[in-house]
């Protein structure tokens, strides 16, 4: 759903200047220090980048998820660890908050989290539990009116930065399924909560992953999320959902930028006397890229404006989390191609797209988790 084209367009120019001058000359220092620079951070607040998806009486701009999928398929086109910085706070960070949060929960937290001036992290995966996320073991003691949280959460995005997570953790130990799950919102100051040493990972350097390790930490009972326990994988599950349509945004604008630069380098390379995207082994990479890029926009745009007009889109966001990120794979794969041993090495940038890009295949639910969700809604829609 778009509500006001004329501020939507200027916010999508601005968004797209900002990638074009500000975010793509940068990609280079953020790979080689792994660290965005302290004025790209403040320039992206300014911008409202961290609120986007809050609502408007919370400081935000609260886009419709159409308009978030626009604003992602610009992002997209520069290194994915920009949008990791602010990606987590209008994401799974804070949605949890936004979609089953208490009014007082959302009055205290999302200001601070459309300002940036909070970064919010998701705190479900574990050592133990990964694709099966209801097995998780970290655990909340309810003493009084304190929960005694201890565990360990691991790959945790944005965690050196956090200044709050929502955590899943096992409030009712007798039920070892997804119905004994709680979901918190734990602020980092809290007293027992360490952040391990930043994961040395394939790519997307500039974006930082550590464990979260919670011992004897107690969080206040007026911070379970909705006020209620046993609701907390729903939430996790609901947050993921609305995730993964805003991952598969990203995945086409990443795939458009790595094909907007093979085109380029077709167009100007010469091999046996002519540009090599005068081939047509060359041209087939090039056409079927476009065609799997097209495909996964429409995807997107029509699973947001369904999910904006209140549908059910379970299926619909997984089917496009995993063709996104599959095609984006495909796309990274074929770029390399196209650019030959210049795409090997790392003077053009493309090698490192390729390695950015491979983490879309995993975080947010795997292949193989989008496919089991898509198989499972199927058989129970035809089975009512
Ligand atoms: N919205 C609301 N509720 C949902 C839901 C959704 N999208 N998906 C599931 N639920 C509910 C179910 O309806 C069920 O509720 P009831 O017990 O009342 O029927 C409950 O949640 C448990 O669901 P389910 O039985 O499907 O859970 P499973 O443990 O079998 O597994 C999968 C579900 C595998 C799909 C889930 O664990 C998953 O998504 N895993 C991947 C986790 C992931 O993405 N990790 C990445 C971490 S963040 S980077």
């Amino acid at each position: 759903m778009i509500r006001d084209p004329e501020t939507l367009n200027a916010l999508l120019d601005s968004v797209r200047r900002f990638v074009q001058e500000r975010l793509v000359p940068a990609e280079q220092e953020v790979a080689d220090t792994d660290e965005i620079p302290q004025d790209i951070v403040r320039a992206m607040k300014n911008m409202g980048l961290f609120g986007l998806t809050v609502p408007e009486n919370y400081g935000g701009l609260g886009l419709t998820m159409e308009e978030e999928s626009l604003v992602m398929f610009e992002m997209g086109r520069t290194s994915p660890a920009f949008r990791s910085l602010f990606g987590t706070t209008v994401g799974i960070g804070s949605q949890g908050i936004l979609i089953d949060g208490t009014t007082a929960q959302k009055d205290k937290y999302l200001p601070l989290l459309a300002s940036g001036d909070l970064i919010a992290s998701f705190a479900l995966t574990e050592p133990e539990a990964g694709s099966d996320a209801a097995s998780l073991r970290t655990t909340a003691r309810l003493e009084g009116d304190h929960y005694v949280v201890n565990g360990t959460k691991r790959f945790i995005t944005n965690a050196p930065h956090a200044g709050l997570f929502t955590l899943m953790a096992r409030t009712d130990p007798a039920n070892k399924g997804a119905g004994g799950v709680s979901a918190f919102i734990v602020e980092r100051d809290t007293p027992g909560i360490t952040i391990g040493k930043p994961d040395k990972k394939m790519g997307q350097r500039g974006a930082h992953t550590a464990d979260v390790i919670f011992e004897n930490c107690r969080v206040p009972a007026a911070n379970i999320i909705g006020g209620k326990e046993g609701m907390g994988f729903k939430t996790a599950m609901k947050v993921l959902e609305k995730g993964r349509i805003h991952i598969a945004a990203i995945c086409v604008g990443v795939a458009e930028r790595m094909l907007a630069d093979a085109l380029a380098y077709a167009v100007e390379r010469k091999q046996f006397g002519q540009p090599i995207a005068e081939f047509q082994l060359v041209q087939a990479m090039l056409a079927d890229s476009r065609m799997e890029v097209y495909a996964a926009r429409c995807m997107v745009v029509d699973a947001a404006r369904r999910r904006d007009n209140g549908e059910n889109v379970a299926t619909e966001a997984s089917c496009c989390k995993l063709f996104a990120s599959e095609m984006c794979g495909r796309v990274a794969d074929r770029a390399v191609q196209i650019f030959g041993g210049s795409g090997y090495v790392a003077d053009h940038g493309i090698e490192r797209f390729y390695r950015d890009v491979r983490l879309f295949r995993l975080y947010e639910g795997t292949s193989q988790i989008q496919q089991l969700v898509i198989a499972r809604n199927m058989i129970r829609d035809a089975a009512r």
